[in-house]
């Protein structure tokens, strides 16, 4: 049997894609990953915590009018183009992304870039912070390595992981908006709660924090639960609550096989230690709008601002517009011409 022939469409789209990168005078990848390392270096003049300083310096000069929320990207370019960066390429607003822009569907790579372009173009009003999939381990598991390799081949498919990835192991995790709201895409973290000793302690580079910052890992992967599935979650655990080991506030995330869910209490420790007074994070799916308020009073909100998730939902999606002393508004995304046959 002869072997199958490559010369189809993307076969053709790779080889003229090979062909661009080779001539002397394309764009070469060391171009790229000037531009990237650019892009970093100008996009969080130091990363982590400090950014908190820069969003408090920004609000001192009444700039921070508004902030937008959009959690959960994955694979939704039309909901980002249609209604989050409509305002592109100049935005009046700033808009923090609370990460997961890879994995899960065909057009992580194009998320990515036009998050990336929208940074470069916008240094001062976009921030993106990483999510569970801004990983290598993630993404072997999930799609997007393969979403690469299958659109640019090996060799440059490979590039192109690696070129991502060099950004998102310095991307930061968590931010501090108007100095009232704390983000980051899973949570809040078990092992260091201090967030000015988390400043201190974390590297800024980070391509494996499962092993050398938990607490940035647990940012990215926990989940808040309310007391009663705590408590019944605690009991399927055998834990005993005890104030003493904090299994009151914290508790192994089963569902996810690592990382921990947290509770109201928890939240309200964390927020009160830290001087704040509501968690913006992301990471799990609304049923349907995009929103779920966690706990009572607020203290936790989930956005979530991918429709159609994973083309097997039929969810609504949403970002929040965060006011003055970070108050927020739940504003619905118009996803009605995102069907999935679309994607
Ligand atoms: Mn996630």
């Amino acid at each position: 049997m002869p072997p199958p022939t490559e010369n189809d469409e993307g076969e053709e789209e790779r080889a003229s894609l090979r062909e661009l990168l080779a001539q002397p005078n394309a764009i070469s990848l060391s171009d790229v990953e000037r531009a990237y390392a650019d892009y970093l270096e100008h996009a969080f003049p130091s990363l982590f915590l400090s950014r908190t300083s820069f969003l408090f310096y920004l609000a001192r000069h009444n700039i921070l009018k508004e902030a937008s929320g959009g959690g959960d990207l994955v694979k939704d370019l039309l909901s980002i183009e249609r209604c989050i960066l409509r305002s592109s390429p100049h935005l009046t607003t700033n808009y923090l992304f609370l990460g997961d822009y890879v994995d899960r569907g065909r057009w992580g790579f194009e998320v990515f870039l036009y998050l990336a372009v929208a940074k470069l173009l916008n240094r001062d009003r976009v921030f993106l912070l990483r999510g569970n999939h801004e990983f290598r381990l993630t993404q072997e598991k999930y799609k997007f390595k393969e979403e690469l390799l299958l659109k640019y081949g090996s060799t440059y498919g490979l590039k192109f992981w690696d070129l991502v990835n060099y950004v998102c192991d310095r991307l930061p995790v968590c931010a501090v908006v108007g100095g009232a709201l704390f983000a980051a895409h899973g949570g809040i973290p078990f092992s260091l709660t201090d967030l000015g000793t988390i400043n201190q302690q974390t590297p800024r580079v980070l391509p494996e924090p499962d092993r050398v910052a938990p607490w940035v890992w647990q940012m990215l992967w926990n989940d808040p639960m309310d007391w009663a599935r705590f408590l019944e979650a605690a009991q399927l655990q055998k834990v005993v609550p005890s104030a003493a080991n904090y299994t009151y506030m914290y508790l192994f995330n089963a569902k996810r096989g690592t990382a921990y869910v947290f509770n109201d209490y928890a939240a309200a420790a964390f927020l009160k230690a830290n001087r704040l007074q509501a968690i913006i994070r992301a990471h799990e799916v609304p049923e349907e709008l995009g929103v779920r308020f966690n706990f009572p009073g607020r203290l936790c909100t989930t956005v979530f601002s991918c429709s159609h998730y994973t083309n097997r939902m039929n969810n609504e999606c949403s970002v929040l517009l965060v006011g003055g002393e970070g108050r927020i508004r739940v504003l619905r995304i118009d996803t009605r011409l995102n069907k999935p046959a679309m994607m």
